[in-house]
């Protein structure tokens, strides 16, 4: 048997998209990097691409398990799981899958916007259990076109966001490291000042330790009884004790979330809220955008393995 040149590392990977890799090039498979070191050590000498998909952390003592590797390619855009500086350390490639999600990622912030201003989970439930019938109309909920949104994070899938949601005919507003050039969007070099400023506030950091808490007690407080958060970046932008506090005793309005800290056992303080939609992280989970990730994740291990330039290389 030929040895692997390709570490296939993620138990979330699908069939079609494992079969896809491992027809590329000699492969082996693990869950995660927990169970790199189980690898044999001849496996581990002959690899020299990790095709990366989850968010477990993937730190230096998994990459020294395997002294010929040359470049981790993780499936998604943010890859925070991966300990860049190490690679970079070890002269390890790490690449991602930009672009190709955005407009997904976009659409669900949108879709879960929409669905908590307008109460579409307790709209739902209301018809189901024929209270519709029985008690009439629900409580009257929030107009969304026309209001203010403020984007916390203004890089590529921020911007998505911005231009969905200004069709809406919403006021944009945002908050990032540097003022960037918009079409008359209003810039807040204050996170807190921004959320004082919105209706709705919507969470488009990169995820990582320079972004952890970032939307701090302060920014949640901030936004007032009416105001909606709404999170498709990383659980770890958002202080989420706060958050939960805030929302349990009614001082925001509610929230829409796609990403917590300790996902999937997310806090189950989450499931006795009325005031949230929750998702299952699924921003670019669409067929034809998981495809278009797992395309370019391939790409960038083949470009690395046949010596071409990384197609979205990080480092
Ligand atoms: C995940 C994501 O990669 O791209 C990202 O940063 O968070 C997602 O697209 C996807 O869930 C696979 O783990």
């Amino acid at each position: 048997m030929t040895d692997p040149v390709l570490l296939i590392s993620g138990a979330s990977f699908k069939e079609d998209e494992r079969a896809r890799l491992a027809e590329a090039y000699p492969a082996t498979f693990v869950d995660g990097p927990d169970a790199m070191s189980g690898v044999p050590e001849g496996q581990r000498r002959a690899i020299r691409a990790v095709a990366y998909k989850g968010h477990k952390p993937f730190g230096g003592a998994e990459m020294d398990l395997f002294p010929n590797l040359g470049v981790i390619a993780n499936y998604g855009v943010g890859y925070d799981a991966i300990d860049v500086a190490a690679a970079s350390a070890r002269g390890i490639k790490v690449t991602n899958t930009p672009d190709v999600l955005s407009d997904d990622v976009a659409d669900l912030a949108v879709a879960m916007l929409l669905a908590q201003a307008r109460t579409m989970r307790l709209g739902e439930a209301h018809v189901r259990s024929g209270d519709w019938a029985k008690k009439g109309e629900l409580p009257l909920n929030r107009k969304v076109s026309g209001s203010t949104v403020g984007i916390v994070g203004l890089g590529r899938i921020g911007r998505e966001i911005a231009d969905r949601l200004a069709a809406f005919k919403m006021e944009i507003h945002y908050h990032s490291r540097s003022e960037k050039e918009t079409p008359g969007w209003t810039y807040h070099a204050d996170p807190a000042r921004l959320a004082g400023a919105v209706d709705f506030l919507v969470v488009a950091l990169v995820g990582g330790s320079a972004t952890e808490g970032y939307v701090s007690k302060e920014v949640i407080d901030a936004m007032g009884p009416r105001g909606v958060l709404v999170n498709i970046s990383r659980g770890t932008t958002v202080d989420e004790g706060a958050l939960l506090d805030a929302l349990e005793e009614g001082r925001i309005g509610g929230a829409g979330l796609d990403v917590f800290l300790n996902e999937p056992n997310l806090d189950p303080r989450f499931l006795k809220l009325e005031n949230v939609v929750l998702q299952p992280h699924q921003g670019s989970g669409s067929v034809e955008t998981r495809r278009d990730m797992a395309l370019l994740q391939l790409a960038n291990v083949r470009a690395f393995l046949e010596g071409a330039a990384l197609p979205t290389a990080v480092n």
